[in-house]
């Protein structure tokens, strides 16, 4: 019991430096060497103040030259690459989340696809306005889904699910103009203020960044998450395991990689199926073992226990092993190296999306319709290829620490019923949870999420910060390739209560739950706006006012900053470790990180140096807890 002991990012290193020893041999690139050729990076990009959005340019803001050939000066320049940033990331998770609206849409009793969480379906039917009495389950998620994919295009109105958020903060959002409409609209509407001569203004292109970034976390993102529970199931507390020492040598291994986990749940189903294990025993392995990498791996351990490989910057580690059958990957964060490493192994690299198609790849169409049957092709192709591994390449590091995931709100109200000393309590409210904040006993929560960036030694900001706070009685809810840094390193083990104030400990005791929370991939960050929007309602505030911050500090990706935007546009003040090009202009860094209190109550904070970072956190708690006298 007491020999339970958290895995270094030194540990991490030296498993990457024996991994890279491999590569050598077979003469394989990495990322690690990429890194070194880029840099040091181009200045211009890294502020924000290259424009080439027409072909009188590029224009470069200089003290020589302050203004494009159209007279923009830098903080347009910068404002408008910052709302294309935005839109990109927004449309990214938004499309991920059509794609699950029309995954429900193809449900049915007799189809590779069914209903695992009807009353979550009828839930948010009845939300919607839906009549639901007598309707067949999949007639009922036909409509549902119908109108879920609606909301991209709809010409009046806004989004649904607004509606969830606390009345103070849907006035902040009329307001001010931010209550994002139909979710294709806003991305466009972004991408024509952006257009060359449109909007310079940075007021104007920051408010549409954020309205941007809500039509994601609480349009798109929300249905992805939303209608992933009710196909697949809501997430429930389960054991996993996580980091490279979860892949079996003796086994064919598959590792899922991406963000649908239409794709996914379907290959686990399959690798798990008595047919396809015998295959493998036949081909000479002893069985199967799926494991994951980035957002897919999320999906399928919250509800499956699949163990995690790694995260973000590990992707190119599950090939480096030499036991890698084949890597399966959907949509999103898939490094185009895997197609030129794997040619350096014998894996399999197989493509499935035409959203996401890459040289060097196996390419597997996969569609809700033919899902089985593509399922069952991908997991016998990666069994069929166990023979070809070179033994001599074969180097699997032994790292892996226990994990508890699947925090979904539904999961975290279950678990912390009861716990704080409270009279009678309701099932299934926010009520406990915010008596432990009020009585103290926590001091609050941080949402870390977001991804890794060679920029930062990877890993070491989101497991210090996290160390720091749980040790400081704040409890920390972690989605995406945060969330797996957490789990590689052993946060996730319920024994690591042990590092913990004694607060947080006890609660964790109490609740049976580990100190770090797995809410599951990124657009699950829409399940933190939801917890938080409980907790603002039980607790009679805005959003604004609870002790809770977000924090990115590894984060690299577009969809990273329509996070950011939303998490801020729902009141949350957002700490980031790397800065989001916008070091170039005064005006727009002076708005991001103060001017949008006035129009949402929040706003962000970027930190590079990480201790600091994390006292900054911790400050803002206690000073939300002051100003509400608890
Ligand atoms: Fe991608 Fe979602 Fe970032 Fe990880 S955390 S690198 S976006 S997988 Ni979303
Ligand atoms: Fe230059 Fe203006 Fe064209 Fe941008 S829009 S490239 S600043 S001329």
């Amino acid at each position: 019991m007491s020999e339970f002991k958290l895995t270094t990012v030194e540990e991490f290193e030296a498993a990457t430096e024996r991994l890279l020893e491999t590569g050598a041999k077979v003469g394989a690139d990495a990322w690690q060497f990429r890194v070194k050729n880029q840099t040091p990076h181009c200045k211009f990009g890294e502020e924000g103040v290259c424009c080439r959005i027409c072909s009188m340019g590029p224009c470069r803001i200089t003290k020589k030259a302050p203004r494009g050939i159209c007279g923009c000066d830098v903080h347009g320049i910068v404002g408008r690459n910052y709302l294309k940033f935005t839109a990109g990331g927004s449309a990214t998770h938004s499309d991920h989340g059509r794609e699950i609206c029309h995954t429900l849409y193809e449900s049915s009793a007799d189809g590779c696809y069914q209903v695992k969480d009807p009353e979550k379906l009828i839930r948010i039917a009845k939300e919607w306005g839906v009549e639901t009495e007598g309707k067949d389950i999949y007639d009922l998620a036909h409509e549902v889904a119908e109108m879920g994919l609606w909301e991209y295009g709809k010409p009046f109105g806004t989004q649904r699910f607004l509606k969830r958020a606390p009345q103070s903060q849907q006035e902040l959002w009329e307001k001010n103009e931010l209550a994002p409409r139909a979710i294709d609209r806003e991305v466009s509407c972004s991408l024509h203020m952006a257009h060359m001569g449109c909007s310079s203004l940075p007021e104007a292109l920051i408010k549409q960044s954020i309205r941007a970034g809500l039509s994601d976390g609480w349009g798109g993102s929300m249905m992805g998450t939303e209608f992933s529970d009710v196909l697949f199931g809501t997430p429930k507390p389960i054991d996993t395991e996580a980091n490279l020492g979860v892949m079996v040598e003796e086994n064919v291994n598959i590792v899922v990689h991406g963000h649908d986990p239409s794709l996914s749940e379907m290959v686990c189903e399959y690798a798990d199926s008595p047919e396809m294990i015998a295959y493998a025993k036949e081909m000479g392995a002893k069985g199967i073992t799926v494991s994951g990498v980035c957002c897919t791996s999320n999906e399928v351990a919250m509800r499956r226990g699949i163990p995690m490989a790694g995260n973000f910057l590990q992707q190119e580690n599950v090939v480096l092993t030499g036991a890698c059958e084949a890597i399966v990957v959907d949509v999103q964060c898939i490094f185009p190296a895997l197609g030129p490493l794997s040619k350096c192994f014998h894996t399999k690299f197989i493509t499935t999306s035409p959203i996401a198609q890459m040289p060097d790849s196996e390419f597997i169409r996969f569609d809700a319709k033919t899902a089985d049957e593509k399922a069952k092709l991908i997991v016998k192709t990666a069994i069929e290829n166990f023979k070809n591994r070179k033994p001599e390449l074969v180097h699997i590091p032994q790292l892996k620490q226990k994990a508890t995931v699947g925090y979904s709100v539904e999961a975290i109200i279950k678990c912390l019923d009861g716990v704080a000393n409270s009279q009678v309590d309701e099932m299934g409210t926010v009520k406990p949870l915010l008596q432990c904040v009020t009585s103290g006993v926590l001091r609050g929560a941080v949402a870390m999420v977001g991804c890794n960036n060679p920029r930062i030694r990877p890993d070491l900001a989101h497991i210090e910060l996290m160390k720091k706070l749980i040790a400081n009685d704040i409890v920390i809810i972690a989605s995406g390739c945060s969330a797996q840094a957490a789990a590689k390193a052993g946060l996730m083990d319920k024994r690591a209560k042990d590092i913990c104030g004694d607060g947080l400990k006890r609660v964790c005791e109490l609740a049976d739950i580990p100190p770090v929370l797995h809410m599951g991939s990124c657009v699950d960050i829409s399940r933190m706006m939801i917890l938080a929007s409980e907790l603002a309602k039980c607790a009679g505030t805005h959003v604004s006012q609870l002790p809770v911050v977000g924090c990115a500090p590894e984060w690299m990706s577009e969809k990273a900053v329509s996070i950011g935007n939303y998490v801020i546009g729902t009141g949350i003040d957002t700490f980031l470790g790397v800065d989001p090009y916008v070091s170039g202009s005064s005006e727009i860094a002076e708005i991001l990180t103060n001017g949008t209190r006035e129009w949402v109550e929040a706003a962000f904070t970027v930190e590079k140096d990480i201790d600091k970072l994390g006292d900054a956190m911790i400050a803002r708690i206690e000073e939300k807890r002051a100003a509400l006298g608890i």
